[in-house]
């Protein structure tokens, strides 16, 4: 083998085995520098007779040529490794993981989630939901419910007033969400299955009240209801939400002036170190009211009591979630502390039904 050939062969080699950019450049300095390998064979060209030049020459440039294109061909390859490597490690991953959505993060009060549950149950017996506004005309919230002018439980009910308009008209806050019921019995023609959820005021602040409270009320008009039906639907009614085979239930004499009779509502109860269960025991609980509709009501809302006949019933759902889901206290209800709405809060999609559980 020629010097030539053996040159080319070593320094091709070192080049190709050149682990970084700095190793080319000394091989291209000792190789193509001044005083470098290839550099000396180009200057003997200087000296040598012009046929041997002409044999020479084109080996020494095509060698020079070879050196050439092999180190930029090795340093670009370095280059792109060395890009290749940077872009893997200084790689950052600006992408942020999932995060649950609305449905998943909120939750539902547990006032809007007894409202869902007494939906549930009525709305399997076959009642329809009625709502009404909560500022009432006088007559809506007391008179036409046999209320007479002047009749003391108005001020009973501590009712929230608003000033008399341009007619003289004094506008309230409903007290309780009969006129809801009045409303539909003056819109609707019976047979009336109706319950009436809402919001109702008092002015009562205490441990126990809040000027703003929640109710459900309920109204079947028929022309044979009676209290054997009343009975049957809120014992079916007690079952269901409480969520257990049987229960007690008491009837008590009680008045209303809207009702006639008129009953209170307990249900056998037991209360062992602070806890309350229901369908066991010896204790009663309180739970709602109820009677027979007044024949006055039905008349002030254009129902013949001599064909017409119905019964109805009302009761607190702030103190029945209380009850139902053991929460101690009724103000934070409304401090709109999302802390204890976390606790306390149900899962938007676990929607209340008979089928697959009120409270699952
Ligand atoms: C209670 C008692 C009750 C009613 C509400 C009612 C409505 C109409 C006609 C007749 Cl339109 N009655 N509602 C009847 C009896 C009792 O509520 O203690 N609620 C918390």
């Amino acid at each position: 083998m020629t010097d030539i050939a053996t040159l080319e062969r070593d320094t091709l080699a070192a080049i190709a085995a050149a682990a970084d950019e700095a190793a080319v450049e000394e091989l291209r300095i000792a190789a193509l520098g001044k005083s470098g390998s290839v550099s000396a064979l180009l200057k003997t060209l200087g000296a040598m007779t012009p046929d041997e030049r002409k044999e020479k020459g084109p080996l020494i440039n095509g060698l020079r040529d070879r050196v050439q294109g092999a180190i930029a061909a090795r340093k670009e390859a370095l280059g792109e490794t060395a890009l290749e490597a940077r872009l893997a490690s200084e790689r950052l991953d600006v992408s942020l993981p999932v995060q649950d959505g609305p449905e998943a993060r909120g939750r539902i009060h547990p006032i809007s989630q007894v409202i869902d549950e007494i939906t549930a149950i009525f709305g399997d017996m076959g009642f329809a939901v009625a709502e009404g506004p909560d500022v009432e005309t006088d007559d809506l919230n007391f008179t036409r419910l046999n209320f007479p002018v002047g009749h003391p439980a108005r001020e009973m009910h501590d009712t929230f007033f608003f000033a008399p308009d341009s007619n003289g008209e004094r506008k309230l806050l409903r007290t309780h969400t009969s006129p809801v019921q009045v409303r539909t019995m003056l819109a609707e023609a019976p047979p009336i299955r109706v319950i009436c959820p809402g919001r109702t005021y008092r002015n009562d602040s205490d441990q126990t009240h809040t000027p703003m409270f929640h109710q459900v009320e309920g109204l079947v008009i028929d022309k044979s209801a009676n209290l054997g039906h009343l009975k049957w639907i809120l014992e079916e009614f007690c079952k269901s939400f409480f969520e257990i085979d049987d229960v007690k239930m008491r009837f008590r004499p009680s008045f209303f002036p809207f009702t006639e009779p008129s009953m209170e509502v307990d249900i056998q109860c037991s209360r062992k170190g602070g806890e309350i269960r229901f369908g066991e025991g010896e204790d009663w609980l309180e739970i709602l009211g109820c009677g027979m509709v007044h024949p006055n009501v039905l008349r002030n809302c254009g129902l013949d009591p001599d064909v017409y006949q119905g019964f109805a019933w009302g009761m607190g759902i702030d103190r029945i979630a209380m009850l139902k889901y053991g929460m101690p206290d009724l103000r934070p209800f409304f401090e709109a502390d999302v802390r204890w709405l976390a606790h306390y809060g149900f899962r938007p999609l676990d929607l209340p039904t008979l089928t697959g559980g009120l409270s699952s």
